[in-house]
């Protein structure tokens, strides 16, 4: 009788326990292993992501003949993340500003947006970008969507915006200095990353677990 109500139940109660207790032991496994490798997994994403996008802006600079400018817009660090951005446009006249040069209310082609305003993922915050002056003007508009109407002012970005010309080299200020510097994102684990443009155009990207001490 006792084997007749086993097999219709499918599972003894004991046989549940057990189960239970196992999905228990692998849970307590997995979910830290899993929740303190996602912050890692998505800085060095990020910061992969922003190379390589800057590599193509010095691509599409050297292709185009055209200089190629990204400009960033740092966020107050936020554990959540997803704060800070940049998006990238060519600069036709050398201004560092994105232009509707011919007056028609659209932005020109060869001032086009080339990578739309992107936002950094959760957990992962921009939190500086520091370039030398490139002598820009302080504040501006931009066509942060890429549909070719502006529909974003930036804040002051002569020293958050570095750039590319068409010979792959940095861009330069209206002094005439190659503008150099650096990008930092950190996530909510205290791990931070640094990606260089340096005067020759070169893109490297560095690690540190203080936002002090770089390697
Ligand atoms: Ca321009
Ligand atoms: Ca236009
Ligand atoms: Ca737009």
């Amino acid at each position: 009788m006792k084997s007749i109500r086993r097999s219709e139940m499918g599972f003894t109660l004991m046989e549940l326990i057990v189960v239970i207790g196992i999905i228990g032991v692998l849970a307590a496994i997995v979910v830290p292993t899993t929740s303190s490798f996602l912050p890692g997994y998505r800085l060095n994403a990020a910061a992969r992501e922003m190379m390589v996008d800057l590599q193509l802006a010095r691509a599409t600079s050297v292709r185009l003949s055209v200089k190629c400018v990204a400009t960033f817009v740092p966020a107050v660090y936020s554990p959540q993340g997803g704060v800070g951005s940049y998006l990238m446009f060519l600069d036709s006249n050398s201004n560092w500003q994105q232009d509707d040069l011919d007056g028609d209310g659209q932005v020109d082609t060869e001032e086009r947006t080339v990578l739309v305003a992107k936002s950094m993922p959760g957990g992962v915050s921009l939190v500086s970008a520091v370039f030398n002056n490139n002598g820009g003007l302080a504040t501006g508009q931009t066509d942060s969507d890429g549909d070719g109407l502006f529909n974003a002012t930036h804040p002051a970005t002569s020293t958050t915006s570095v750039g590319f010309d068409s010979h792959g080299l940095a861009a330069r200020s209206a002094a005439g200095a190659f503008v150099s510097g650096n990008v930092v994102i950190r996530n909510n684990q205290g791990e931070w990353r640094r990606v260089t443009i340096t005067p020759v155009g070169q893109v490297t990207l560095q690690e540190s677990q203080d936002g002090v001490n770089w390697n």
